[in-house]
């Protein structure tokens, strides 16, 4: 039998934090045979809320679930911690500029970053799901010198997800037929969700595009012009929909990506924003998203895919949003 897993999450008050907090007990993310530990971190406004989801879950009576702690101390929080799942951010207010909305952010993952350092224990996997998320990862990996700078990933999964939905709907297959989507650069407007590598049923996802829309031309086009922009913009259009922000298509994206990292993706990759080793030209150090393959020890690129013309333009403009977020906390003197 399993030692329970400690598992903290930040803004579990938040509405992602109540998407999460009850799939994690259910044994969704690490499995039926690992029991968890759940550490709850919040603001004191955000207390009540968490303290609220504590008790659901008490009354949830979930067998792999050995106790709730609600804290607003972050060492407390992230003290012997094996997963932290960071949710908690600032969003940005009216008349916020980037810097600002960067400013705020630091002021939260700095200290979460130096307390993880402190506390953590010394496996500990964090993703950050709190946007900015990649440059929030990057300046949480900065705070926790102690710690491998590999450990700290941002999520690109709910990007990735939203990608192979768009392909399932177009091409009229189920999700798990299509593979080998990838998700590069931020998780912004800028990223580029890719499918030059993917596949549906074994064949090209660019020729049954081709196939289904009536050439290769088209196929491209719509991917240029409504496949990548509707997935990029997807959040906007869950808001203009909805009427709030996606919840629980992100909380389930948390979970894979932390289930992928922790048990293993087998041979079948999928995206995170994970630190740049220089894989593909992308400045070592910056939290971008790549395709990548996990044996359960960790998130790693995966190498040697070529990127044509095309494909290069969309990745180095996502980067260079990335390296002017970086360069921006370092003005600030943050990283
Ligand atoms: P909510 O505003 O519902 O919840 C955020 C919670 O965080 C609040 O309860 C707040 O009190 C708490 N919080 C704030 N500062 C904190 C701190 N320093 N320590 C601990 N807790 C703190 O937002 P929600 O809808 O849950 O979204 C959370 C974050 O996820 C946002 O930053 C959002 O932009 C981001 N998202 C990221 C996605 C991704 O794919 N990476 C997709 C979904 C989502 O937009």
């Amino acid at each position: 039998a399993h030692e329970p897993t400690t598992v903290t999450i930040t803004g579990a008050g938040g509405q992602i934090g109540y998407a999460l907090l009850f799939r994690i007990a259910a044994g969704d993310m690490l499995g039926p045979g690992r029991p968890v530990r759940l550490r709850l971190l919040e603001i004191p406004q955000g207390m009540k809320a968490a303290q609220g989801a504590a008790l659901e879950l008490q009354d949830c009576a979930f067998p792999l679930l050995h106790g709730v702690d609600v804290t607003d101390d972050a060492r407390t929080a992230f003290d012997g911690t094996d997963i932290a799942l960071l949710v908690g951010a600032r969003p940005r207010g009216p008349g916020m500029e980037r810097a600002d909305l960067l400013a705020a952010n630091a002021g939260i993952f700095g200290p979460q970053g130096a307390a993880i350092n402190a506390g953590a224990s010394d496996a500990v996997r964090v993703v950050v799901v709190g946007n900015p998320a990649n440059t929030n990862a990057l300046i949480a990996a900065a705070s926790a010198p102690d710690v491998p700078a590999d450990r700290f990933t941002a999520l690109t999964r709910l990007d990735h997800n939203r990608a192979v939905g768009q392909l399932s709907e177009r091409l009229g297959v189920r999700p798990d037929a299509i593979r080998g989507v990838a998700v590069w650069g931020n998780h912004s407007a800028t990223q580029f969700p890719d499918v030059e590598h993917a596949t549906v049923g074994g064949v090209p996802v660019e020729r049954a595009l081709a196939d289904a829309l009536g050439g290769q031309d088209v196929a491209t086009r719509w991917l240029d012009d409504e496949f990548i922009p509707r997935v990029a913009r997807r959040g906007a259009e869950i808001i203009e929909v909805r009427g709030s922000s996606s919840v629980a298509s992100a909380a389930n994206a948390a979970i894979e990506h932390v289930r992928d990292d922790v048990l293993g993706t087998g041979d079948d990759p999928t995206s995170a924003a994970v630190v740049s080793r220089g894989e593909y030209g992308v400045p070592e150090g910056l939290v971008c998203s790549f395709p990548v393959l996990s044996d359960g020890s960790g998130y790693r690129v995966v190498e040697g895919l070529a990127l044509d013309e095309r494909a290069r333009r969309y990745v180095d403009a996502s980067v260079a949003e990335l390296v002017a977020e970086r360069d921006a906390v370092r003005a600030l003197g943050l990283v």
